[in-house]
């Protein structure tokens, strides 16, 4: 290019440097160290992660448990000044989040922008909701001679366990959450993105967040599965699939100690309707962008697009217009639209889901895709034709878009069947007809309910995130109920009239 980007400068110096992810306190027996290639070209090496090893998941838990009622004690406006302090120093390390989040992640620039923008406003805005809750014990009315007051502490230890499609923005929202709340958190990264949360534990220490606070311990499942299995555990915050959720939530009811509180952010089967009053560039910029943003790695993206008939061809026409222009390939390449998906494993299951529609005699268009991807995990671009949403078993995590024509008579049932999945995250409405944006919001279940605009990228505080049923527990990140959810709450109930108090301090 004739414009040498400064940004883009910093960042290729950064893909010479090593990372590494290992427990914040380590025992002096070594574990297996494991590399860690970009999803990419699945050759470059970003770093290596050392798994947690079962004593090191006694020791933290340990640790988190000792220093816990310190860390409750503190206050809320103290916690609330060294989460900002961590968001001052998420953003003055702006250039390594920014690559580790292209090179671990393979996310497009602009993803990996938004994602630093994400955490650095869940650090600030749990912040100011540990100001908000935790700021003295509230009054409550009682009669003459007596004093009520409600306060909020911490449960105790919690662990977050988080997903790789947003390894730094969801590693540490909850975490945040639950140290904003009292907490003490030991958190497990997804264990394809050890080396983000590494960073990001990294800095947060640096901002003053004291380490047994705040312990980082990377591993797969078995470790996650060795975390809650513990009984000291007081809650469990866990975004990913709506299958982990279910075995999590099995694995604390087996546990005898205290009841734990799962937190739980899932998977969605997310649609989007189209009916003919609606602006076909409009849905054509939204349903790209909401389908192939990210690679269609977001819980929150869309799968099934609901065509009313009368405009399905035309639209559809110009959806794949808009589809056969996006850039694909190398996240680190500025002008990338849609860059690799996670890891081989992944590329599988959704070559597979192509490979079984296409068999059932579907209509099916692919992205042709350039030869440099050839080495990497890169899905072309798929849009598929299916009777309904029904037909699909399971959410399909990446860049395949279903498409289903319907009448406008039908618009009911399409909303029945989109409800009858279970799944109950993001619906979106394209619609100039207001008695029709009515029904539909008050017939889908649904926890974010988008009207003529894109459906992904839901922003801390303005839109709350998160869904109902098989979507997950709630409450919503970002939203104003998600602090108080990690905390328990405390009733301190006095006499104070001399006489009543004396009395029956006699009397027993
Ligand atoms: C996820 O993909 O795990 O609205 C949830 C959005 C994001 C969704 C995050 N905040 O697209």
């Amino acid at each position: 290019p004739l414009v040498r980007e400064p940004l883009l400068e910093r960042l290729a110096v950064l893909d010479a440097r090593r990372w590494h992810a290992e427990p914040t306190f380590r025992s002096p027996e070594q574990g297996e160290v494991a590399p860690i290639t970009q999803p990419q070209d699945l050759t470059h090496e970003v770093g290596t992660r050392r798994d947690a090893l079962p004593e090191e998941i006694d020791v933290a838990i340990t640790r988190a448990m000792a220093i816990q009622p310190g860390w409750d004690s503190l206050g809320g406006e103290k916690r609330a000044l060294l989460l900002e302090a961590a968001a001052d120093r998420f953003e003055a390390h702006t250039d390594e989040i920014l690559s580790l989040c292209q090179r671990e992640a393979g996310k497009t620039l602009m993803d990996a922008v938004l994602e630093l923008r994400e955490g650095v406003d869940f650090l600030r805005y749990y912040a100011n909701e540990a100001r908000r809750l935790f700021s003295g014990p509230l009054p409550l009315p009682g009669p003459t001679g007596e004093e009520n007051r409600l306060s909020l502490h911490g449960r105790g230890v919690f662990a977050t366990i988080s997903p790789w499609n947003f390894p730094l923005a969801i590693f540490i929202g909850p975490a945040a959450a639950a140290l904003a709340a009292g907490n003490t958190v030991i958190a497990k990264p997804a264990e394809q993105t050890p080396l983000i949360a590494a960073l990001a534990v990294k800095l947060c220490h640096e901002a003053g967040i004291p380490e047994d606070v705040f312990q980082l311990l990377p591993g797969a499942g078995e470790v996650g599965q060795l975390i809650t299995s513990d009984p000291r555990l007081a809650g469990v915050a866990f975004t990913g699939s709506t299958q982990t959720a279910q075995a999590i939530n099995r694995t604390l009811a087996a546990r005898d100690g205290p009841i734990a509180t799962l937190i739980a952010e899932t998977g969605g089967q997310n649609a989007m309707i189209v009916d003919s009053s609606a602006l076909p560039e409009q849905v054509t910029r939204d349903v790209v962008n909401s389908a192939f943003q990210s690679a269609g790695q977001r819980c929150s993206a869309l799968r099934v697009l609901y065509l009313q008939d009368d405009v399905a061809e035309e639209t559809l026409a110009m959806i794949k217009g808009a589809f056969e222009a996006l850039a694909i390939g190398d996240p680190e390449e500025l002008a990338t639209d849609v860059g690799p998906v996670i890891d081989p494993d992944a590329k599988a299951a959704l070559e597979r889901h192509v490979a079984r529609r296409k068999k059932h005699g579907r209509m099916v268009w692919r992205r042709k895709m350039p030869r440099n991807t050839a080495a990497g995990c890169f899905v072309a671009p798929t849009i598929i034709e299916i009777d309904s949403i029904l037909d699909l078993r399971r959410e399909n995590f990446g860049p395949i878009l279903h498409v289903v024509r319907y009448k406008a008579s039908e618009l009911g049932r399409v909303i029945e069947d989109i409800n009858a999945t279970g799944y109950g995250l993001t619906l979106g409405l394209h619609s100039r007809i207001e008695a029709t944006r009515r029904f539909v919001e008050a017939r889908a279940r649904v926890g974010n309910f988008y009207v003529n605009r894109n459906q992904i990228g839901a922003v801390v505080e303005s839109q709350p995130f998160g869904g109902e049923g098989m979507s997950g527990t709630g409450p919503k990140a970002g939203g104003p109920h998600y602090v108080a959810r990690f905390a328990t709450e405390r009733v301190v109930c006095i006499d104070t009239t001399a006489a009543g108090g004396n009395a029956s301090l006699l009397a027993s």
